[in-house]
């Protein structure tokens, strides 16, 4: 018989004590499947109005100057506003997830101090700080219409000012054709920015001429207060005739060019995002039908509508 001191183990523990022990493996076994599931439930958890639309300790620029005085011809989309919690629950932000929960991940970005460089085929290139750039030009409030490509729609009271203003300011060149929307590259900010299999930084482009439309902002607020992160703070384009993915967020640089600049989307999917598209009930999208929209809070269905409804504003656009 071994000694106490070298005795295999389950010889010297009493049956009582091997028995809770076993139980207490269990036990623990049970708490990190339910931290495991805890984990999941909190990734998983719809949020409260107030968590979603919480600026999580972003101290925006130029915060006196919301709500801006509404634009006397964009005062009704003809649809009522979208829910605001609704709409800061489910957007499109592929730096920061694959999925519609953006506001989860959006922490550790910091839109404060940032700037804005605007540069290429123009006379006078400069680099805004945001905070000039939001006194520059007088802000707005603009109801509009937006439609995401995947089908769903909301309306929105958006806080910005017409970027031909501000292309007016820097003095396109005569060779000026396109104009190049550049978005942030901060992987550390970003999660999903790390894989750099993606074209990343995100990019967007319109021609001059639909970027000199007066329809064309960069929004700076929503719902008469600054961006929240996920819809793109500090500054970002809406472009309301078109398919969201043109509306790029969180800009950090807008160049005019001479050739048709490459994008993000057109990059990873030609034939899904074309350069050109416009919103068009008969030109479906490969995978599904553009005919109806869905609005993200109520669910209910609309017919699509030729230029999502702004046909007197861009029909110009586009001769037939
Ligand atoms: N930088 C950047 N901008 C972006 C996107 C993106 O993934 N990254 N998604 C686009 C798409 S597909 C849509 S529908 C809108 C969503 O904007 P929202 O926050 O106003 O809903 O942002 C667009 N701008
Ligand atoms: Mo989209």
């Amino acid at each position: 018989m071994p000694e106490p001191w070298n005795a295999p183990e389950k010889e010297i523990t009493p049956p009582k004590v091997a028995l809770s022990r076993r139980r207490w493996l269990w036990a623990a076994g049970g708490l990190s499947l339910g931290g495991v599931a805890g984990g999941i439930g909190w990734l998983l958890r719809p949020g409260s109005d107030r968590e979603v639309l919480d600026p999580q300790a972003y101290v925006p620029p130029a915060r006196e100057l919301y709500p801006a005085r509404l634009h006397p011809l964009h005062r009704d989309a003809g649809r009522p506003l979208t829910d605001e919690a609704a709409a800061a629950r489910y957007t499109n932000f592929y730096e920061f997830s694959l999925f519609k929960s953006v506001w989860k991940h959006v922490g550790s970005f910091t839109p404060l101090p940032w700037t804005l460089e605007v540069a290429g085929l123009v006379a006078k290139p400069k680099i805004y700080d945001i905070d000039e750039l939001i006194h520059l030009i007088p802000l707005e409030e603009r109801i509009y219409r937006f439609r995401c490509v995947e089908a769903w729609a909301m309306v929105v009271p958006w806080t910005g000012f017409p970027l031909a203003a501000l292309l007016k300011k820097v003095e396109p060149l005569p060779g000026a054709k396109y104009v190049r929307f550049v978005s942030f590259d901060r992987p550390e900010e970003a999660s999903r920015q790390r894989d750099r299999s993606y074209p990343w930084p995100y990019t967007e482009g319109l021609t001059l001429t639909e970027a000199t439309n007066d329809l064309t902002i960069l929004a700076t607020g929503m719902y008469g207060h600054p961006l929240l992160k996920q819809h793109g703070a500090p500054i970002r384009l809406v472009v309301p005739w078109k398919y969201g993915f043109k509306s790029a967020k969180s800009l950090v640089k807008i160049e005019l060019t001479d050739e048709q600049p490459r994008t993000f989307w057109n990059t990873l999917s030609p034939h899904e995002y074309d350069f050109f598209a416009n919103v068009n009930p008969e030109v479906p999208h490969p995978r599904w039908s553009q005919a109806e929209e869905r609005m993200l809070d109520t669910g209910e269905r609309f017919a699509t509508r030729l230029y999502n409804g702004y046909e007197q504003w861009v029909a110009g656009l586009y001769p037939e």
